[in-house]
């Protein structure tokens, strides 16, 4: 069989997808051929090369992914996908969706119309199943978990067998959907390591503290221990009781495995481990992963659940490679953790699991939600001091996005798409209005938070005019933003 599978990206967000490489990986193992078409590298007509490059907070890199795709030509994308399906010539289209790409995916789908069966998958696939089905251009759809499936399917459609009972797929049948009941959860240590070999080597561009590395995101783990309101984690264990248990971790020798091959085969020595889970694992494990991985000389990212810090298992971790960790702060309001997001750690316990690791010499950087439901001005302020009294230089601020199927988004009765039907974009969430403070506000502490978290409070009056809309307050942006650049 022949397989394309279809990634959308907005155009230089990299970063390997783990669903299409681990699928790649698997289809390949079992004498498939495989292909991608993916958009990450397609220039549109209205990209300009960012005017303000260097101003932003970030230490400059002897070449940036700008660079890079420097001399690439302008792409329409309907013109490149029909050119690829046509070079290609696949038998099954695959396609992989979050809520966030999936009107840009049908979009296109629409336009093309590809003549061969076409079958989706993916987070948003999981959530949002009955939705994606009514659309004409989606034949097949896989719930949840995709490597039993899709080689299941194609097995079925290259040996011409019936698909119609394969566990974890919907399909059409007669004007139905059939709608066939999940499988057990998927043993990790089973898989291949995952296939980067499809994608553009640009995406394994990563640039960190001056230098630039090769590499990208892998998970060592699948689920999620916890059950926060706003993340869809919660959703998807649902829709999977009766598989087993949801939060899986690989083995340290399946992880070292993976890391090896990515190594040996591009050069890869920075990675990011995307889950949140790195900490969680027992002590003997991370010891056992310690002694395979130090070997490798890499360095690595990762995200830890604060919960799960302390300084035996960080140690261990900085041993192995690891330089930078991400910690979910998302409120520096204690109460609003807890009762609005359903975190329940306290600010003590943060800070300590913090400072640990501030006192191992890994770089920190915060994961921090604004625009929670009744938040007030006040309490973004107590994040962006919370931040600040830790020292971190470095804070990832989005404007709560309430995904379907979430408890914040049934408990608000939000909607992710608009009157028309179109999806709201991620940078248009503040129109959510979950919080006290108006949209226009909430947009200016968000494009601020790291100039009022890097810079001394001298300069917050300033800051305040930047949060504005206006040219004046743009250009105030821009002055901070390179002042900032000179404390980090
Ligand atoms: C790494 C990562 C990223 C990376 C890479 C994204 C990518 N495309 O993989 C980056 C940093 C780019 C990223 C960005 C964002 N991300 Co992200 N990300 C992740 C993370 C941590 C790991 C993804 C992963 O590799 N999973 C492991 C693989 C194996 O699982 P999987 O992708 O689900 O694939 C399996 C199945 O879904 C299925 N499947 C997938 N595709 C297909 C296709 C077919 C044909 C079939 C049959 C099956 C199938 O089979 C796969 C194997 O079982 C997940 C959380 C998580 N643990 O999944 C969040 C997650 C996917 N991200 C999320 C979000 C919200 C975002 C952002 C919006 C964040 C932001 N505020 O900017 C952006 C959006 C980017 C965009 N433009 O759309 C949400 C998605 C919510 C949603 N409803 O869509 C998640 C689930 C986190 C969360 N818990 O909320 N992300």
């Amino acid at each position: 069989m022949k397989v394309l599978f279809f990634h959308y990206s907005d155009y230089l967000e990299i970063g390997i997808p783990g669903g299409i490489a681990v699928l790649s990986a698997l289809l390949k193992g079992h004498g498939h051929q495989v292909g991608l078409f993916d958009t990450t590298f397609l220039k549109p007509a209205a990209y300009r090369r960012s005017q303000n490059a260097g101003s932003a907070i970030f230490k400059e890199t002897p070449y940036t992914l700008e660079d890079l795709v420097e001399d690439d030509p302008i792409v329409d994308l309907k013109e490149a996908f029909l050119k690829t399906l046509k070079e290609f010539q696949p038998d099954l289209l695959a396609v992989s969706a979050m809520t966030t790409n999936l009107d840009e995916i049908l979009d296109v789908l629409r336009q093309v119309h590809p003549e061969c069966l076409v079958v989706i998958g993916g987070v948003h696939a999981t959530l949002e199943p009955e939705e994606i089905l009514c659309e004409k251009v989606i034949d097949v759809l896989c719930v949840g978990e995709g490597e039993g499936a899709l080689v299941d399917l194609c097995n079925a459609l290259e040996a011409d067998k019936d698909t119609k009972e394969i566990p974890n797929l919907w399909l059409k049948n007669n004007g139905q959907v059939i709608k066939n009941p999940l499988r057990h959860f998927q043993d990790l240590d089973s898989l291949p390591a995952p296939d980067w070999l499809i994608f553009d080597k640009r995406h394994l561009f990563r640039p960190f503290e001056g230098k630039v590395y090769k590499g990208s995101f892998i998970t060592n783990s699948r689920g999620c221990p916890e059950r926060c309101t706003y993340c869809v984690n919660k959703v998807i264990r649902k829709i999977h009781s009766g598989c087993g248990s949801y939060f899986r971790r690989q083995s340290p020798q399946k992880t070292i495995h993976n890391l090896k091959t990515l190594k040996e085969q591009h050069g890869a020595t920075w990675f990011k481990l995307a889950d949140d889970t790195f900490l969680l694992h027992k002590v003997s494990e991370l010891e056992a992963l310690r002694d395979g991985v130090k070997d490798l000389a890499i360095n690595f990212g990762c995200s830890v659940q604060p919960l799960t810090i302390n300084a035996e298992k960080v140690g261990l971790a900085k041993e192995m490679g690891c330089v930078a960790m991400t910690v979910g702060i998302e409120s520096g309001n204690q109460e609003i953790r807890r009762k609005i997001l359903n975190r329940s750690i306290s600010n003590q316990k943060l800070e300590r699991g913090i400072r640990t690791i501030v006192d191992a010499g890994i770089r920190i950087s915060t994961f921090n939600m604004i625009g929670l439901p009744g938040e007030t001005r006040e309490n973004v302020f107590e994040t962006i001091k919370f931040n600040k009294k830790l020292g971190i230089k470095a804070a990832n601020v989005y404007i709560i996005y309430p995904f379907p199927g979430t408890e914040i988004a049934r408990i608000h009765g939000t909607n992710f798409r608009d009157a028309n039907g179109k999806m709201i974009p991620m940078n248009e969430a503040a129109v959510f209005n979950l919080s006290r403070m108006s949209p226009v506000e909430l947009e200016g502490l968000r494009k601020t938070f790291n100039l009022y978290l890097v810079l001394p409070e001298a300069y917050w009056g300033q800051v305040k005019e930047a949060e504005g809309r206006d040219e004046r307050s743009q250009q105030i942006l821009h002055e901070l933003e390179s002042l900032a650049n000179t404390y980090v």
